[in-house]
């Protein structure tokens, strides 16, 4: 098989890249390991960014998005039992975000993807990229039961933290900058409609909690637990009381409880490879950075990086400059170190460590007091947390 450029990976990353390109005239193929079914189902983020909504729309994805996502101006910050709101237009001058969860993004790129193509491969797995130094570097990968290649003019990772496509980066020049954290957040679905108008992270006695939504029947919520935790351990009744325990607020009411649909432990990480690009081989997404979850910047992260990239193969098609390809790692790489540090900063802040002691809860406690004190605090959250302009990192 021979193509433009090869994708492997039909997340969000490979999936919007491939629309992107295929928009812009541009031929290209994705190759994804897994079923439909899985990457449909699979559970994770919910905020979309203002730039990922305008981009979504903008390659024609964004119909279901806008009758069904829920436009939210500000989230709930809640310590010390009381509760504060940033607002986020009046903070950013205008912006919001959307919650609409990742697996309708991606089965709503799927859908347009399987009616007005590029090809996209389910069940094939990426096995190697080979001479990504070179002109013709080639994808290869099992699909059907056999062994094919795939040629191609450039190829592009967005397999995710786990893909095959880093590794095509010769370790003389990749490096790597991580950090683990020591606790973990214990996921839940449950159909009830939610205690809550927008998103309520809390830094609450045994630790962080996050109230979010799917819609106005589904409500998703995470509990910071020790690395390790068993689901198992966590009945649905001991989850709901820790919940109630860690969102509590001076007079505040307890949750609404319903049937608790799906169970699931991620462990938090941040990691960054650098440089996102060698030769004609390009990492986009979870491929080449991973951030904690807390910053709602991942999925968020991914789209930004293949907007870059799709802008760079359309100029180079139309000017025959490779000036923008050449940029692609530089420019992608500042704004992931920008969500790297908010994503570290959010999540320090509000999660306690085992190690903690009264000092540095009193510290934890004086940084959620000064965001919800000041306005310039205040709107250096709400420019983050909503995105930060594709132009404007400098
Ligand atoms: P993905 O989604 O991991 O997709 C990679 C795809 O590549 C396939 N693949 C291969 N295909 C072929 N050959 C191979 N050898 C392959 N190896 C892997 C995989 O099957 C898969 O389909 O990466 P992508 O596209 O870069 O997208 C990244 C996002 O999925 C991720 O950053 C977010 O989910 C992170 N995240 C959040 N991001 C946000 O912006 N806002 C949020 O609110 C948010 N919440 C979250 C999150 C992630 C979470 N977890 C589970 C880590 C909440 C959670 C709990
Ligand atoms: C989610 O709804 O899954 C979600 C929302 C905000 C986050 C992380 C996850 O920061």
């Amino acid at each position: 098989m021979r193509t433009t450029v090869g994708i492997i990976g039909g997340g969000p990353a490979g999936l919007l890249l491939a629309r992107l390109l295929h928009t812009a005239g541009i031929d290209c193929v994705v190759l994804e390991n897994r079923t439909r079914d899985y990457v449909e189902q699979r559970q994770r983020a919910g905020i979309l960014e203002q730039g990922t909504v305008d981009a979504l729309r903008a390659c024609g994805a964004g119909a279901r998005m806008d009758a069904e996502g829920l436009v939210h101006d500000g989230i709930e910050l809640r310590f010390d039992r009381q509760s504060h709101r940033v607002d986020f237009p009046a903070a950013t001058g205008g912006r919001s975000v959307m919650v609409y969860a990742q697996t309708e993004v991606v089965k709503d790129l799927i859908a347009l993807q399987l009616a007005e193509g590029p090809p996209l491969f389910f069940q094939a797995r990426a096995l190697a990229v080979e001479k990504p130094e070179s002109d013709r570097p080639v994808v290869r990968f099992s699909h059907g039961g056999r062994e094919q290649t795939l040629e191609c003019d450039y190829v592009i990772g967005c397999d995710g933290f786990h893909g095959i496509a880093r590794a095509a980066i010769p370790a003389a020049v990749r490096r790597t900058y991580e950090r683990s954290y020591p606790y973990s957040w214990l996921g839940i679905l449950a159909d009830v409609p939610p205690s809550c108008d927008e998103l309520i992270y809390a830094r609450g006695a045994g630790g962080f909690a996050l109230h979010s939504m799917r819609s106005p029947t589904v409500s998703r919520f995470y509990l910071q637990v020790p690395n390790g935790t068993d689901p198992a351990d966590w009945p649905d009744e001991r989850i709901w009381d820790e919940l109630d325990r860690r969102f509590a607020v001076d007079g505040g009411r307890r949750l609404a409880r319903g049937p608790v649909t799906a169970k699931s432990v991620t462990p938090m990480r941040s990691h960054v490879t650098e440089p996102m690009r060698y030769g004609r081989l390009f990492l986009a997404g979870d491929a080449a950075h991973i951030v904690p979850p807390t910053g709602a910047k991942g999925l968020n992260l991914a789209v930004s990086d293949v907007r870059v990239l799709a802008r760079a193969f359309e100029h180079h098609r139309r000017t025959g400059s490779a000036e923008l390809l050449d940029g692609y790692s530089d420019v992608c790489l500042r704004r992931v170190w920008q969500a790297t540090r908010f994503s570290y900063d959010m999540t320090t802040m509000l999660h306690s460590r085992p190690d903690d002691d009264a000092f540095d809860e009193r510290v934890h406690l004086a940084r959620l007091h000064r965001l919800a004190a000041s306005g310039p605090a205040t709107a250096e959250l709400a420019e983050n947390y909503t995105g930060l302009p594709l132009e404007e990192i400098g």
